[in-house]
């Protein structure tokens, strides 16, 4: 019975290549996907027929010499496009993520195609401006059109990544001329794999007791090219401007030359958002009350608010030396070191690593919106770290999404399905998914300890159950298409070896049948999140007259929006301006305030709250007082006059 099971499922896999060979011929996955040229036509095209409400800025230019396209669009009613409360939508961070820039692209289409047709895009484009960078990425994303595809997440820049001064000096090659960049497993009595025995595409991390004849070492294809006995070590480029925000970031040693906002994509973003560069005539782009984030990180379908990962540096001291990470580690040590004398405990992270208690209703009200307007009602999210969606919130203080487009979901794994909690919540395991989700970062793993156990696309013990996940969406949903069949290769240096895996980007990018109705979905939620902000407005003042010559004057404020002002983490980083009131007395001569200031700073008002202010002014009757209310990013400025008497 076993060997007929087994026999049955060579016989079905045969079969399930024969079909892929057949029916379904290689199509590049980029297939109705936006090169850079063609995004940059695209952009360029909604530009000049939408001149009124639209404008293409070039944030900065890459390495490679893209522009980072920025194309603000705002209503022509109401105030000018910085003064209005902005929504900043950036997609495209991680290289291969490239979905993220057709969706981003697709709302920008939509919001200036509609403006003169629909009421509802015209009514908020008269209230809000869209800033919407497609593609921050534009370098890393280029190598989704390439003829050889390797999915990476990062830019360009070279970089040296194992520590031997010289950069990018050991790229994967397409041994077996798929046009991949797949796995190679080779057998190895020093191996930590072995073949799992109900899928025999899937690796699995070795268990005590199996046969040494059983193990297996993972490499991705290629040759050693250094002769350093690693294999495709240090490829090109670069690092993933996801993991470079200053927050949280991992000081993991990625390589030399990578510190938070090392990279000019990173810089150019911060910059737009938060720096006054009088010689380049850009403002700070403080009227931003919210973000929303297309990258491989989710807390809209996945569980709402933000928990930061654990970087895969710092750890305490003596698990680091435990690890048995090696010299190179040991100045991290904190302490005097010697026996007898007393450890210094490991420093204190500072940095906020969860969203503070008072905001999280706010990021469960979005996400459960999120759910019913575009129907993706879960999704696989790592834990960040050093991302935008971090940096977002923790640092600049306001409201901030990320939704990942395509991930195992319930309804994609078939009816019956039990729903994993490892999918909607991220689990341990998924942590260790985050530090080793930057490539480079596996292969510092493999320096440190086991040299050839690299894990890769098939083989990431932690993963096993979720790439388990994906074949059987690839089984059932796909027609088998997706992954690479094991077939034996004669390598060079390493003999008789086996290639296969899964195809490079199928797992980050949905194929382009399915971009239309993401980016009508996410439309409409990007409407509905520029609709929330705060909106503070002051009702009419209110006169007393108390005696000859003394008159009591209040005013309210109301917050009318469905946001706080600020959140309670922008309060605590003072990011957000205050909401100001003044008051402006007629004459100096004959009038004063004698009770109340003359300019009130309020911090926050809650959705629904209110804040009264109350002034005392000796004055004769019939004089004048001015009251300005600004809100920088709450509706801006509202005036009021009154005669006192
Ligand atoms: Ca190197
Ligand atoms: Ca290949
Ligand atoms: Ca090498
Ligand atoms: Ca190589």
């Amino acid at each position: 019975m076993k060997y007929f099971c087994r026999f049955s499922k060579t016989i079905s896999l045969i079969c399930l290549f024969c079909l892929t060979v057949i029916f379904l011929p290689a199509q590049a996955p980029s297939k109705g996907y936006h090169d850079y040229q063609a995004l940059t036509s695209a952009l360029k095209q909604i530009a000049s027929q939408y001149p009124d409400i639209t404008e293409l800025k070039s944030l900065g230019t890459t390495l490679k010499g893209k522009n980072i396209w920025m194309l603000q669009i705002s209503g022509t009613n109401g105030p000018s496009p910085l003064e209005k409360q902005a929504l900043l939508i950036c997609g495209n961070l991680e290289g291969d993520h490239v979905i993220g820039s057709e969706v981003a692209l697709g709302i920008a289409r939509h919001l200036a195609e509609n403006y003169a047709k629909d009421d509802q895009v015209k009514k908020v484009l008269d209230q809000r401006t869209f800033y919407i960078i497609p593609r921050l990425n534009p370098d890393g994303a280029e190598l989704f059109f390439k003829k050889v595809l390797h999915e990476q997440s990062a830019n360009l820049k070279p970089r040296d990544e194992d520590f031997d001064w010289i950069k990018d000096e050991d790229p994967p090659e397409d041994l077996n001329n798929d046009g991949l960049i797949t796995m190679m497993r080779v057998k190895d009595k020093e191996g930590g794999w072995t073949v799992d025995e109900k899928d025999p595409r899937l690796m699995k991390k070795k268990e005590d007791g199996t046969p040494l004849d059983k193990l297996y070492k993972l490499y991705p294809e290629g040759i050693d090219n250094d002769g350093d006995g690693n294999y495709n070590e240090d490829g090109i480029g670069g690092f993933n401007i996801n993991r470079n925000f200053p927050h949280n970031f991992g000081y993991d040693f990625k390589g030399l030359g990578v510190y938070p906002a090392s990279e000019v994509e990173t810089q150019y973003l911060i910059d737009f958002m938060t720096r006054y560069v009088p010689g380049l005539k850009t403002q700070p782009h403080k009227n931003i009350c919210g973000v929303l984030i297309f990258s491989k990180y989710d807390n809209l379908a996945a569980d709402p608010g933000i928990v930061c990962g654990t970087p895969t540096f710092p750890q305490p001291p003596q698990q680091v030396r435990d690890a048995g990470a090696g010299q190179m580690f040991m100045f991290f040590r904190r302490g005097r070191g010697e026996e007898g004398q007393e450890q210094l405990p490991p420093a204190r992270d500072p940095q906020q690593k969860k969203t503070l208690p008072a905001d999280e209703y706010l990021f469960k009200n979005v996400s459960d919106k999120y759910k019913e307007i575009t129907g993706i009602k879960s999704a696989h999210s790592e834990k960040p770290a050093g991302s935008m969606l971090e940096w977002a919130y923790f640092q600049f203080g306001v409201p901030s999404f990320s939704a990942n487009l395509w991930s195992l979901r319930e309804e994609e794994r078939g009816p019956g399905a039990k729903r994993p909690g490892a999918l909607s919540s991220p689990s341990q395991a998924q942590t260790q998914e985050a530090a080793a989700s930057d490539r480079r970062a596996m292969f510092m793993q493999m320096m440190g300890g086991a040299r050839g156990s690299a894990p890769g696309a098939a083989g990431r013990s932690a993963n096993t159950d979720t790439y388990k996940k994906w074949l059987d969406w690839i089984d059932k949903n796909n027609n088998g298409k997706g992954f690479v069949e094991w077939a034996p290769f004669e390598h060079e240096q390493l003999g008789e070896v086996e290639i296969g895996g899964f195809e490079p980007y199928f797992r980050v990018n949905p194929p382009a049948e399915k971009i239309p109705e993401l980016i009508k979905s996410h439309s409409d939620f990007a409407l509905y999140l520029a609709s929330q902000f705060a909106h503070i407005v002051m009702e009419k003042p209110r006169i007393k007259k108390l005696s000859s010559g003394l008159f009591e004057l209040k005013v309210t404020l109301h917050n009318k929006g469905k946001f706080p002002y600020v959140t309670a983490m922008g309060q605590r980083t003072r990011s957000i301006n205050s909401i100001l009131v003044e008051i402006t007395l007629e004459e100096d001569k004959n009038m004063s305030l004698f009770g109340g200031s003359r300019r009130v700073d309020t911090t926050n008002i809650e959705p629904g709250g209110e804040k009264e202010i109350t002034w005392l002014i000796l004055s004769p009757s019939g004089k004048k007082a001015d009251i300005r209310l600004w809100a920088r990013n709450g509706g801006g400025e509202t005036k009021e006059s009154v005669v006192l008497r």
